[in-house]
C-alpha cells in the first residue's frame, strides 16, 4: 500500500463534466452506438476516428473532428471507411481502431480490428487526410485485437503492440518488421496478473505516448465478476529505445466504470480507451474512451502528474 500514489491513481483522471461527448442520437445517419475511437491531431483539430455499430450489429468507422477536442463535434454525413463486404478480411465490419503519426511516411497509420471469417484480425490502413485509406491487410493470424505502431522504426524495425489469445490467455504482446508486413520476434509484454483488477485479460488502449521517461502505455485490464466484465485502465512505462522492456507498472487502475454512462449502456460497466491526444498548451492528456459500449467520453490528466505517477508506480524486474 502507498497511500500518496494511490490518491494520485484515483484522481489522476478528471472527467469532462459534459461526458458523453458522442452518442448515436446526435449522429447524422441512423446508428445504435458510436463508442472506442482513436484519436489524433490533424490540422490544428483533434480527430476521433469512432467505431459505429450499424443496426444490423456490424461497424464501421467514421470521423468527429474539433476544434478543442471537445465541444462542436463535426461528423462525417456518412460512413468514413466501410467494411469491404465482398473481402472476407472484413466480412462482419471494422472495429476498434488505433491511430498513430508514422515520422518516417509523414502519415498516419490505423490498426483497426477486421472481423474475418477466421475471427478478428488486426489490420493496418495508412492514410494522410483520413478521407481516403490504403488498405494494407491483416498483419498476423486471429485471434488479435488492441492494435497500434509506435511513430518510428526501433534499431530498423517498426514495432506492434497487440492482443493475441493464446491458450485463451489474453496478455499484451509486441512484435517486430523490417516492412510492417512481415512480423516477427514476437514476445509477451505485459500479462495479466492473477487476482488483480487486470487478472482475466489485458490489452492495448491508446497509441503509446512519448515521455521522456519511456512510452507512456494505457491498457485495458478485465475483472471478470458474477455480474459483469469491469473493463478498467491502467499504465505501464516502456524503455523509449527498446520499447520490449516494462520499466513500470501501475498497481492500481486509473479509470474505471464509476459514472452512470460508463455503467449502463450496451455492454455495462466499460471504460475502453482507444485514443489520446497531448493538448500542448494546456499541458494536459485528453484520453478518449467507449463508455458501456455505446458512447464516447473525455477524460482529462495533467502531464506533469501523469508523469509523477508512473514513476511511483512500481519497477518492473522480469
Ligand atoms: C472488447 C472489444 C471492445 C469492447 C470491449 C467491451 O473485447 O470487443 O470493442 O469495447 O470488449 O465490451
Amino acid at each position: 500500500m502507498n497511500s500518496s500514489r494511490e490518491k494520485l491513481a484515483a484522481t489522476l483522471f478528471k472527467r469532462y463534466e459534459h461526458n458523453p461527448i458522442l452518442t448515436a442520437d446526435i449522429w447524422p445517419y441512423p446508428i445504435n452506438s458510436v463508442f472506442n475511437p482513436a484519436a489524433v491531431k490533424i490540422n490544428g483539430q483533434v480527430l476521433l476516428l469512432n467505431r459505429v455499430e450499424e443496426l444490423c450489429g456490424f461497424s464501421h468507422l467514421t470521423c468527429a473532428r474539433s476544434n478543442d477536442g471537445l465541444t462542436g463535434w463535426v461528423i462525417d454525413k456518412k460512413p468514413t471507411m466501410k467494411a469491404d463486404q465482398s473481402n472476407k478480411e472484413e466480412k462482419w465490419g471494422l472495429e476498434d481502431p488505433r491511430a498513430v503519426w508514422l515520422e518516417e511516411q509523414k502519415q498516419y497509420a490505423i490498426t483497426y480490428v477486421s472481423f474475418s471469417e477466421g475471427g478478428p484480425v488486426v489490420s493496418l490502413a495508412i492514410t494522410k487526410n483520413f478521407h481516403t485509406f490504403a488498405r494494407l491487410g491483416g498483419l498476423l493470424p486471429p485471434e488479435d485485437k488492441d492494435a497500434c505502431l509506435f511513430p518510428r522504426r526501433f534499431n530498423g524495425r517498426f514495432a506492434l503492440i497487440h492482443r493475441p489469445i493464446v491458450r485463451g490467455e489474453a496478455h499484451i504482446w509486441l512484435s517486430l518488421s523490417p516492412d510492417l508486413k512481415h512480423w516477427g520476434d514476437h514476445r509477451v509484454l505485459l500479462r495479466t496478473r492473477h487476482a488483480y483488477w487486470d487478472a482475466s485479460r489485458v490489452g492495448l488502449a491508446c497509441q503509446p505516448i512519448e515521455l521522456p521517461e519511456g512510452w507512456l502505455m494505457l491498457y485495458h485490464g478485465v475483472r471478470t465478476t458474477t455480474s459483469s466484465q469491469l473493463y478498467r485502465i491502467g499504465v505501464a512505462l516502456l524503455d523509449l529505445e527498446e520499447p520490449w522492456h516494462v520499466l513500470r507498472r501501475s498497481e492500481e487502475w486509473v479509470l474505471g466504470p464509476k459514472e452512470r454512462y460508463e455503467r449502463i449502456g450496451d455492454v455495462n460497466d466499460v471504460t475502453f480507451v482507444s485514443g489520446a491526444v497531448v493538448m500542448e498548451e494546456k499541458n494536459q492528456l485528453y484520453a478518449y474512451y467507449g463508455a458501456a459500449d455505446d458512447k464516447v467520453a473525455v477524460a482529462m490528466a495533467d502531464m506533469d502528474l501523469l508523469r509523477e505517477y508512473i514513476m511511483a508506480c512500481p519497477e518492473v524486474t522480469e
